[in-house]
């Protein structure tokens, strides 16, 4: 591995720190190397904060040095007035002789035009060092801006036999205790989870974040025609839902309905979805809209445990076989990780 890449590492490393805060901005680290050696390092930490780049100049105690120095970015530097001004001008600014940059940015307002800024500055441009990781590091952000919907992740939990429910609908105890803790950890790094009529009606899930520490996700439940009862967990006010139909559209509390055409597609709640930048959106069941999504082949990743139970008979799990990526022994529970990538 050449430096290049070493300390581009490090800023994917430093970037990591941001997940589950910064969304729907992507993670971004940065380091500040003089002669070889790390003199500051910044990650964008939260929504609507500093970006890397000025967190990492501040962090620099010799600012002297900061015009004989390389910034490696694992984004390249935005170039826009956001939140904060453009980073591609603060580097200019300091005087950076050279930058080193992991991923092009995917945003229309940034996409190769912070690049532009720093080369028609003399700086020194270096770019796609380790662009795979950073991709995979913020597979949510790049999703959601170039195929304008959010990062789709299935999860579910089945038996030995490939039931994900008993005939009464009933899932309870397939997957274990460790494995509902991960589920939760998993909650808190996404934007919103999203489940089915059947599965608000007959498992009335909580649908938050009790087994770890972090943020709750946004509920989304499919409702056409708007039969589920309001005194599920789901609609409590705890929480912010969304609750697609096509009766109606409202607000109370932290409810809303939203309404779309008749006859709704998934695809209809993905647009909205993306217009109210939601990046990214695990879909707990029930095996419908599951299989709604497997047959649109609209999903990024798939979680599936597998219990050691069986039930004879039920539900039929979906079916994604063939495309198996990875598979871990969760305390006795397998879990799959199966990409179609
Ligand atoms: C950078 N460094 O650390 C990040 C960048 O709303 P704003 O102002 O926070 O801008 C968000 C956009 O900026 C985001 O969509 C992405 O294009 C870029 N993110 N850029 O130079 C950073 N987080
Ligand atoms: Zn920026």
């Amino acid at each position: 591995m050449g430096k290049e890449e070493r300390f581009m590492l490090r800023a994917i490393e430093l970037a990591e720190f941001g997940r589950g805060k910064v969304s729907p901005n992507p993670m971004v680290g940065c380091v500040i190397v003089h002669n070889g050696q790390i003199i500051g390092e910044g990650y964008h930490e939260i929504y609507g904060g500093p970006h890397a780049e000025p967190n990492a100049i501040s962090s620099v105690k010799n600012k002297d040095l900061i015009s004989e120095s390389t910034a490696y970015v694992s984004l390249e530097p935005c170039a826009h007035w956001g939140k904060t001004p453009p980073c591609a001008d603060l580097l200019v600014e300091k005087g950076i002789k050279k930058v080193v940059i992991g991923a092009v940015d995917s945003n229309p307002l940034v996409g190769g035009k912070g690049i532009e800024i720093l080369k028609n500055a003399g700086v020194e441009v270096i770019a796609h060092i380790l662009e795979s990781k950073v991709r995979a590091q913020n597979s949510r952000f790049f999703t959601f801006m170039e195929k304008n919907r959010p990062y789709i992740i299935l999860k579910w939990a089945q038996t030995q036999d490939n039931f994900i429910a008993r005939e009464n609908y009933d899932s309870k105890w397939i997957s274990n205790v460790y494995s509902r803790q991960l589920v939760h950890k998993w909650r808190t790094q996404e934007d919103a989870i999203m489940v089915g009529t059947q599965t608000a009606k007959y498992d009335n899930p909580k649908l938050n974040v009790r087994d770890w520490i972090g943020k709750n996700p946004i509920r989304i439940v499919v409702d056409r025609e708007l039969i589920l009862d309001s005194n599920l967990h789901l609609f409590d006010k705890s929480q912010a839902t969304l609750r697609y139909n096509q009766i109606k559209s409202g607000n109370q509390n932290n409810l809303e309905w939203i309404k779309l055409r008749e006859g709704f597609e998934i695809s209809d709640i993905l647009e909205d979805l993306h217009v109210r930048k939601i990046q990214s959106i695990i879909i707990e069941g029930g095996a419908q809209l599951l299989n709604k999504f497997i047959q649109l082949e609209l999903w990024d990743e798939a979680r599936v445990f597998i219990g050691k139970k069986k039930f004879g008979a039920g539900i039929q799990a979906p079916n994604i076989n063939g495309i198996i990526k990875e598979e871990i022994d969760i305390q006795g529970d397998l879990l799959r990780l199966i990409s179609p990538h």
